[in-house]
């Protein structure tokens, strides 16, 4: 691993919105004061009262409960858009750049005003209520966020769906918090393929009779069926409807969104964010951390289905009223300098993006990048999955021309907002590192024993106390919520994360420590890739581990064992790959199949997985302790027909 120490530039220091001595004046206060630091930036966002009380949060499994500015009531959506009216209201507020590269579009902050006034009064017509759940399937178009704060403008509470999921992953997440209304649009572009999201939400929506109201976005022209009754097209709803709605008063902890996400057990869980903390914790990290400037031009290249989107292409940088960029399409369409063309095209100033990404582009060498232009870049950024050195320092050289600071940052959708980052002005850099806490945030590296490490380093990265962009519960299921997060180590948020921390105070985020994979930075149970598996019928068992993969970060490594009588062939792997596909989605997709006449069990009947990990990591001579296995004999033909030989 690299231990190359890359100072701030100075010119960048002397510009920057905090430098090392604020960062660590800060830093402290933050830690030592956790009341009186946020109570006073609480204060960054608009509340319609304010706050008294700034946070009551016990990690107490016995009375476990997380709230912030309780007393404050505000509007999310009015904080994202209305605030900025008076001096920005001509200002881009999003930048659309379409699939195809000559379709783009720029939305101001009026126009933002009057398209999610215009939706969130159709919603309240068609009956939509504070409180109601709303899920969102959606392409990246601007409609996907005005529909998000037009939730927020009324209090209804949205479920991003992303668009890449299976009309099954939908059912199981519009059927999960009961959501009533669904919004789509006839079909998504990617790469010039269409997506049929109506179509899949057709199917899904057989299966879930509460979910009485459809609003159409017609963004391809795709021919759709529409359900009288049911369906409405956005582009009759809103005509009808007025352009002004005056933002509902909304408590700080009353939910703002669920959004799922994958867990080492059982279904994907419903995370639960409200609204003052979560907005207060996105805005000040994207201030921060990209170090934003008023006019800049940011962009964040993640799906809104994920909580990148949410928080960073949406939620803070609105509330900061800066300019953000949205794209549907994919990096390497029509070629691979795409993400550069846009760059130079819209004068970007921030990317933000994910490491799979800047992988895939490194293969295709230097030329597709270094033909365009890039100097509006000042800053760039990586989230989703650990970034090894060589293509931080890739990124860093090639893209940032060694101009542009790399701000690594490390945070979960549990999170809300980043947790573990350099901040560009204050924090010198090493590549593949997240580098330092945000304010308010305290890592602890605990070892299995729950005992706390000091100083350098390894072990599981917990969080000692709450901060504002805390998720609050799972959606129906605060215990699971406790379990999953606060029983490993009582007392303690658990990521689910190892890291290693050096000499110098820096985190290294070395991946899950759970039965979750990181497949191109989209988190992916295991549990849920085996229950789709096993739902085959040719399919009498199955595990699943992650194994390390060249451009994916982790790869998909299956080990399915077939009812008596049925044959492995190539023909059935092919049927089990498009059968994960049709159950969960594309990210899903197992990239290696293993027959495996048995699975190696302790004599419980445990299966261990250590060992199925270490056969598909091509590590089989370093299997460890196997003497309660029950059965040795399944281990020698697993590793004499093992699928990674690389
Ligand atoms: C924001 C997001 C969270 C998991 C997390 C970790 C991995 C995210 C990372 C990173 C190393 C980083 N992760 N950022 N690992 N360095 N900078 O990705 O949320 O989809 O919930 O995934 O992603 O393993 O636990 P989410």
């Amino acid at each position: 691993m690299s231990t190359d120490i890359l100072e701030v530039p100075a010119e960048f220091a002397a510009n920057a919105l905090v430098d090392t001595a604020k960062y660590q004046e800060m830093y402290k206060r933050s830690i030592e004061d956790p009341e009186g630091f946020w109570g006073e930036h609480g204060k960054r966002i608009d509340w319609i009262k304010p706050y008294t009380k700034v946070k009551d949060v016990s990690y107490d499994a016995s009375d476990l409960h997380i709230r912030w500015y309780e007393d404050g009531t505000l509007n999310v959506a009015a904080n994202c858009i209305d605030r900025h009216l008076a001096d920005k209201a001509d200002q881009a507020a999003i930048i659309w750049e379409g699939d195809e590269p000559n379709v783009s579009r720029t939305i101001t902050y009026r126009e933002l005003h009057e398209q999610v006034c215009r939706l969130a009064n159709a919603m309240k017509d068609l009956g939509v209520k504070k409180g109601d759940r709303v899920t969102i399937y959606m392409p990246m178009i601007p409609e996907a966020a005005y529909a998000m704060l037009a939730c927020a403008r009324i209090g209804a509470i949205h479920s991003v769906v992303f668009g890449g999921f299976s009309p099954e992953s939908l059912h199981g997440r519009i059927e999960d918090c009961d959501s009533t209304v669904l919004i789509t649009s006839d079909a998504g572009m990617r790469g010039g393929r269409h997506i049929p999201l109506k179509k899949n939400a057709d199917e899904a929506l057989e299966h879930c009779p509460n979910c009485k109201t459809v609003i159409v976005v017609q963004h391809t022209g795709d021919d759709v069926t529409m359900v009288e009754g049911r369906d409405h097209w956005y582009h009759d709803v809103t005509a009808a409807a007025s352009p002004d709605c005056p933002p509902e008063e909304i408590g700080a902890e009353d939910p703002l969104f669920i959004l799922y996400t994958s867990g080492s057990t059982g279904k994907p869980k419903g995370v639960l964010h409200t609204s003052g903390g979560y907005l207060v914790y996105a805005s000040m990290t994207h201030e921060y951390v990209f170090d934003y400037k008023p006019g800049e031009v940011y962009w964040c290249t993640a799906d809104v289905g994920w909580v990148t989107g949410h928080s960073y292409i949406l939620y803070g940088p609105l509330a900061n009223g800066a300019t953000t960029l949205m794209f549907e399409g994919v990096p390497n369409y029509p070629n691979t300098s795409r993400f550069w063309d846009v760059v130079d095209k819209h004068k970007v100033n921030t990317f933000y993006t994910a490491p799979t990404a800047i992988r895939a582009l490194m293969r295709e060498g230097e030329d597709p990048v270094k033909k365009t232009d890039r100097s509006s870049l000042r800053l760039l950024g990586s989230v989703g999955e650990p970034i090894n050195p060589e293509a931080w320092l890739w990124y860093h050289r090639v893209v940032g021309d060694e101009r542009c600071p790399v701000v690594d940052t490390w945070w979960q959708t549990e999170t809300g907002g980043i947790l573990i980052s350099p901040l560009p002005g204050a924090t010198s850099l090493k590549p593949g590192s997240a580098t330092l806490p945000f304010f308010g945030i305290k890592p602890v590296v605990v070892d299995n024993e729950h005992n706390d490490l000091e100083g350098a380093t390894e072990g599981n990265l917990c969080i000692e106390d709450s901060w504002p962009g805390q998720m609050r519960t799972v959606y129906g299921d605060h215990e699971r919520f406790i379990q999953t997060y606060f029983t490993t180590f009582p007392g303690r948020y658990f990521s689910g994360d190892g890291c290693r921390r050096d000499a110098d105070g820096y985190y290294w985020i070395t991946g899950r420590v759970d039965d979750v994979i990181n497949v191109s930075g989209h988190r992916m149970g295991t549990a849920e890739v085996e229950s789709a598996l096993v739902a085959h019928s040719k399919v009498a068992e199955s595990a699943v581990v992650g194994y390390p993969h060249d451009l994916k970060g982790q790869g998909i490594y299956a080990y399915v064992t077939l009812n008596a009588g049925e044959e492995p062939s190539e023909e059935l792997r092919k049927e089990l790959v498009q059968w994960v596909r049709k159950e969960i989605g594309p990210i899903a997709s197992p990239d290696l199949i293993q027959w495996a006449p048995g699975l190696p069990k302790t004599r419980s009947g445990k299966i261990m997985r250590r060992i199925l990990r270490k056969i598909a990591a091509n590590e089989h001579d370093q299997l460890g302790d196997t003497s309660t296995l029950a059965d040795p004999a399944v281990v020698d033909d697993l590793v004499e027909n093992r699928m990674n030989r690389g």
